[in-house]
C-alpha cells in the first residue's frame, strides 16, 4: 500500500515525511523554482502493540509488522494546469493521499497563498486534481470516439457503455466534484481502477500547526470538515520532526512536556491505513510472527491468498483466534479449552486482530 504525501510548496510535506520514516531529508524554507518532481520513498512499520505483545508470548526469529509506503511527492503547485507526465504519473500510483496543509504561521517561510487560508489550499489542490481528471477522462472519450468510429475492434456495446461512464464522470467534474464521492457499481470501479484518477482516492488532511489545537472547526470552514469527517488530523510537524530525531527516553520527556499523547507517527499511520480501508491479521509461529494488511470485510480464503498464493489455492480450513482472547487467556491450550480457538471455512470474514493458522494441501510437486 502506497500513500503520495502532497500539498502546496513549503506546507511541511518533507517535514512529515522525516516524522514518519525517521529520515532526515532537507526541508526548505523557499519555494523552489522549475517544477521539476523530486520524489523520496520510505517503507515504513505500522505500529501495533498486538504484534508487540505475540512477539514476546512466541519469541520467534523473527518479528514483522504491516507496512506502507510513503512518497513525498512535490511540485504540486497552483494554477498549474496539466500535470508533467512524471508528475501525473507518481500521483496515479499511490493508493491514497496524505495531503498537508499549512497552518502554522511563520513570517520566514515563504508561502504561495496570501492571505494563508488553509480551506483555498484545500480547494486549491482539489481544482488541480479535478482538472487532471478531466483531463484524463477527455482523453479517454476521445479515443472511445476514435475507435467506435473505426469499427472492427470490440464490441460496440462495450464502447457505448464506457462511453455513457466516462461522459457521466465528465459531467461530475466539471460540477467540481472528487469522483470518490460517487457511488459506483464494482464492475465500473473495476474498469477504472487502471486510469489511476486522482480523485477516486481517499484523502486524509493533515493540518500543519504550531499550536496545540485539538478542534479542525476552529481551522476549517465547516463544510470542508463535513466532507473530510474522520480522514482531518492536526499535526506540530515541526516539533514532531524535532521529538523524532531526539532517542526514546528524551523524546518521550518532551512529549509528556508538551502533552502529545501519541507519537505523531503512530496517529498519523493508524489514520491512514484505516483510511484505505485496512486492518490486520496475524501469523504466529517459532519462525515468525506477523501483522497483515487485509480490507474490512475480505474472507478468509483472500487473506490466504495475502499471505501466499498455493495457500489460498489448497486452502481447507482456518484456525482463528481473536487476540484480545489470547492475550487474557495467557495460552493457546487455554483458548482451546474455553472455546474461544476456532476453526472456520474459507468465506469466514476475518476481523480486525484475528491470528490466523491456514490449513492448506500443498501443490502437488511437478514432475521434472
Ligand atoms: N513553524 C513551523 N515551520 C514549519 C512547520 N513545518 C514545516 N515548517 C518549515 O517550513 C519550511 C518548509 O518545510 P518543508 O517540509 O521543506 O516543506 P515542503 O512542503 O516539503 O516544501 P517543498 O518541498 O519545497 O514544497 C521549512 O523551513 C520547515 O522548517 C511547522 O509545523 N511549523
Ligand atoms: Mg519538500
Amino acid at each position: 500500500m502506497k500513500l503520495g504525501i502532497i500539498g502546496l510548496p513549503q506546507c511541511g510535506k518533507t517535514t512529515l515525511f522525516n516524522v514518519l520514516t525517521g529520515g532526515k531529508k532537507t526541508t526548505t524554507y523557499h519555494i523552489r523554482g522549475g517544477s521539476q518532481v523530486q520524489i523520496h520513498t520510505a517503507v515504513v512499520d505500522v505500529p501495533d502493540h498486538r504484534v508487540d505483545w505475540l512477539s514476546q508470548h512466541y519469541c520467534p526469529k523473527k518479528t514483522t509488522y504491516a507496512k506502507i509506503t510513503f512518497q513525498d511527492i512535490s511540485s504540486v503547485e497552483t494554477n498549474q494546469g496539466a500535470f508533467s507526465p512524471t508528475l501525473l504519473h507518481a500521483l496515479s500510483q499511490v493508493q491514497g493521499f496524505v495531503h498537508v496543509v499549512r497552518t502554522f504561521q511563520e513570517q520566514s517561510v515563504a508561502n504561495p497563498l496570501t492571505p494563508m487560508d488553509a480551506t483555498t489550499a484545500i480547494s486549491t489542490i482539489q481544482n488541480e486534481f479535478v482538472l487532471n481528471d478531466m483531463i484524463t477522462v477527455e482523453r479517454k472519450l476521445q479515443g472511445l470516439k476514435l475507435e467506435w468510429s473505426k469499427g472492427g475492434g470490440r464490441d460496440r456495446i462495450t464502447i457505448e457503455r464506457e462511453q455513457r461512464l466516462f461522459t457521466h464522470l465528465k459531467t461530475a467534474l466539471e460540477d467540481g466534484q472528487s469522483l470518490i464521492e460517487h457511488e459506483l457499481s464494482v464492475e465500473d470501479s473495476r474498469l477504472l481502477s487502471g486510469f489511476g484518477l486522482l480523485t477516486r482516492k481517499p484523502m486524509l488532511l493533515i493540518l500543519n500547526s504550531d499550536e496545540e489545537e485539538s478542534n479542525p472547526e476552529k481551522i476549517l470552514d465547516p463544510e470542508v470538515v463535513l466532507t473530510y469527517k474522520q480522514n482531518i488530523l492536526i499535526f506540530m510537524g515541526k516539533l514532531e520532526m524535532e521529538i523524532a530525531q531526539l532517542d526514546d527516553k528524551d523524546a518521550a520527556l518532551f512529549r509528556k512536556e508538551y502533552s502529545i499523547s501519541e507519537p505523531g507517527l503512530t496517529r498519523v499511520i493508524k489514520r491512514a491505513y484505516e483510511m484505505l480501508g485496512l486492518h490486520s491479521f496475524f501469523t504466529v509461529s517459532e519462525d515468525e510472527v506477523r501483522a497483515w494488511p487485509l480490507r474490512y470485510g475480505f474472507s478468509a480464503i483472500k487473506a490466504a491468498g495475502t499471505i501466499h498464493s498455493d495457500m489460498q489455492a489448497g486452502f481447507i480450513r482456518s484456525e482463528v483466534m481473536p487476540f484480545a482472547n489470547l492475550q487474557q487467556l495467557g495460552s493457546e491450550a487455554s483458548m482451546k479449552s474455553s472455546g474461544k480457538w476456532r476453526l472456520e471455512g474459507k468465506n469466514y470474514v476475518v476481523q480486525e486482530g484475528d491470528i490466523l493458522r491456514i490449513r492448506f494441501s500443498p501443490p502437488a510437486q511437478k514432475q521434472v
